[in-house]
């Protein structure tokens, strides 16, 4: 059984493509951020690879530059957005760890206190 839907039916790649709304906050050559739809901080944006890849154990040694650029994107939007001070950067990786849409995406999540260990 295949570990990924098919890229034709990801609801990110229909984002990244145009065809699926959503409220763009940042945007490179290879990176796009957005506002999660149901956010769970009052600062709640993900920031995923245009590139579809499902889950961080799908990353291959190729990814590493672009996994490196969500990060710099991570950056530059918690400026944009005045978090700089206080952020959190998530990712959920499979369905255990509450993932819900495989294509690779970093939570950013701000603007409110955070707690430790994460729930
Ligand atoms: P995760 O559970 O880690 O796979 O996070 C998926 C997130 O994606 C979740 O916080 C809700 C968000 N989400 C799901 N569908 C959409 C959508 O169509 N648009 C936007 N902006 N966010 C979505």
């Amino acid at each position: 059984m295949p570990a990924e839907p098919m890229v034709n039916s990801c609801m990110f790649c229909d984002i990244v493509a145009g065809l699926r709304p959503s409220t763009r906050v940042y945007e490179t050559e290879t990176v796009l951020a957005f506002r999660d739809i149901q956010p769970a901080a009052p600062t709640h944006i993900l920031i995923v690879p245009k590139k579809h890849i499902a889950r961080i154990v799908d990353i291959a040694e190729d990814d590493v530059c672009l996994m490196g650029e969500l990060l710099l994107a991570a950056k530059v939007v918690a400026e944009q957005e005045r978090v700089g001070d206080g952020f959190r950067l998530v990712f959920n990786n499979g369905a255990t760890a509450g993932q819900s849409v495989f294509h690779i995406h970093m939570h950013l999540l701000a603007n409110r206190r955070m707690g430790w260990p994460p729930g």
